[in-house]
């Protein structure tokens, strides 16, 4: 069969949206660091459509992938084309899918193949942004305090040698210092990944990488770049090969690597741009003062439930958060998880309707066409916990109000952890902190043992989780110290024992 290229581009049915611009004429106003199926469903699908509307060929994009070619050996033989399918059910409940083949991703690179390649992309006189999709870990960063974690070995290689960096920010560093000494215009830094005030936060520890290397680069990067902050909801799995066999018998040719996502959207970005931007607001991006209050819903409502619904489902022996939310108890639990214990901490926004967007996130998460993994939510729990579900613990906490629900969640997290399924199968914790996960997990078993000899079980239990949360990257130096934490969380992981 063919692949799908520029030239099979004609051949396709005529339902398939595709380019309607001149794609040779585009230039390459956007250089996307991390470039997996997250950014190809939600950036490039607005991008592509604000090229349509507005025809400004000044924004096209350069993906470049850190490490892995995969996405690259993918895409290139077919021009950087690639077919986006956004899944839902109708209201008779039949599952469609729109399909679109987009366009206007021009290039595709691989930064450990070639670091200076991506020096030189992002210093070329064309860019205009810097947007990352690097998930959390990315960020090299302390996920309770923030702090740039310097002594992580790829941050300590990138500022012995800055020229052939290995870390997201080494390469961004690196970019901008040539930016500098070429005399270019700066250039805007927008995260798109899931962390609070993700703008905010790629700036501290850019501009304390930066100045590591050179105190007036970073008086540079402060002065003249700019770091909007921003909100993205959209559901993205893992493409799967069943993925590939429907785009394929849809279109006809062969695509190496389409996404598939949900058709709902939701992005919100700050409109600060140094170096202008293309036409979003035209093709779906809401663009507003600050995105922090977007961010703090959607971290708290979407991200909270889907790791709950994870760690539950996976644990229940459900493999799709599908599967996981037909439960009526799994339902039911994250129903009173929202209601209860975190819209109470939200911020207002005018004109929400919380009950309405609960709703709707029940119904995207019960979208049987996505058959999205709970194991793939379940990773990193250690750099997603902290922004998810331990702010809004903080917020109760402090209020005196009840986490007896978000404390579920939390135990499902370390329940998880043990490494062993209910039929006693081992598996094992994808996450960066893996290490320290296993030497806290020792630590709190021990805890436990000594304080089981003399004491209930459930008091065991406490001294588990006390010890536990004395990993302060992820627990914050406060929560160890707080009984109704401690025995929240207990009395949860006591009963899922
Ligand atoms: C998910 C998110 O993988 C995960 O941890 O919670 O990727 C989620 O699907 C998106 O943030 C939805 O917008």
């Amino acid at each position: 069969m063919q692949t799908l290229s520029p030239c099979t581009l004609a051949r396709l049915p005529a339902s398939v949206a595709r380019p309607g611009y001149d794609r040779d004429a585009l230039k390459t106003g956007i250089v996307h660091l991390g470039l997996g199926a997250f950014p190809r469903a939600h950036l490039a699908a607005v991008n592509e459509a604000a090229l349509h509307a507005s025809g400004d060929l000044r924004w096209g994009i350069a993906g470049v992938s850190l490490r892995s070619p995969d996405t690259r050996d993918a895409l290139a033989p077919q021009g950087g084309l690639y077919t986006l399918a956004l899944r839902d059910i109708d209201d008779s409940g039949t599952p469609r899918t729109a399909l679109q083949v987009i366009g206007c991703l021009r290039q595709c690179l691989v930064a450990a193949e070639d670091p200076a390649a991506v020096i030189a992309l992002i210093a070329h006189p064309d860019t205009r942004i810097l947007s990352l999709t690097v998930t959390e870990k990315g960020y090299c960063h302390d996920p309770a305090s923030g702090a740039l974690q310097v002594q992580h070995p790829q941050v300590q290689h990138d500022l012995a040698a800055l020229d052939r960096p290995c870390s997201t920010l080494g390469f961004i560093v690196a970019g901008l210092r040539q930016r500098r000494r070429l005399g270019l215009a700066p250039v805007t830094l927008l995260s798109l990944d899931n962390l609070p005030s993700n703008g905010h936060l790629l700036r501290a520890l850019v501009l304390d990488f930066a100045a590591r290397i050179d105190p007036a680069l970073a008086d540079w990067i402060a002065g003249r770049c700019s770091f909007p902050c921003s909100m993205v909801d959209r559901i993205v799995p893992r493409t799967t090969d069943d993925d590939r066999a429907l785009v394929r018998a849809a279109l006809g040719v062969e695509d190496a690597w389409p996404v598939v996502g949900e058709r709902f959207l939701d992005w919100v970005l700050e409109d600060r741009f140094v170096a202008g931007r293309p036409a979003w607001e035209r093709s779906g991006a809401r663009l507003a003062q600050a995105a922090q209050p977007f961010e703090t819903l959607k971290l708290r409502m979407v991200n909270a439930s889907h790791s709950a619904l994870a760690y539950l489902g996976l644990m229940a022996g459900f493999q799709t958060v599908d599967q996981a939310i037909a439960q009526p108890a799994l339902r039911r639990y994250l129903e009173r998880l929202m209601t209860e214990e975190i819209a109470p901490t939200l911020p207002a926004l005018a004109g929400l309707d919380l009950h309405a967007y609960r709703e709707r996130l029940l119904a995207r998460f019960a979208n049987p066409a996505l058959a999205h993994r709970t194991a793939q939510i379940a990773l990193d729990g250690s750099q997603k916990l902290p922004q998810r579900l331990l702010g809004t613990v903080r917020d109760r906490l402090a209020a005196g109000a009840s986490i007896e629900l978000l404390a579920l969640a939390v135990a499902a997290w370390l329940h998880h952890l043990r490494g062993r399924d209910e039929q006693g199968q081992p598996y094992r914790i994808h996450d960066p902190q893996a290490d320290a996960l296993a030497q806290q997990h020792a630590l709190a078993d021990a805890a436990a043992a000594s304080d089981s000899a003399t004491t209930p079980v459930h008091q065991a239990t406490s001294a588990w989780v006390r010890t536990f949360s004395g990993l302060a990257p992820v627990f914050g130096t406060d929560l160890q110290h707080s009984q109704p934490f401690v025995h929240a969380v207990a009395a949860q992981l006591h009963a899922l024992r």
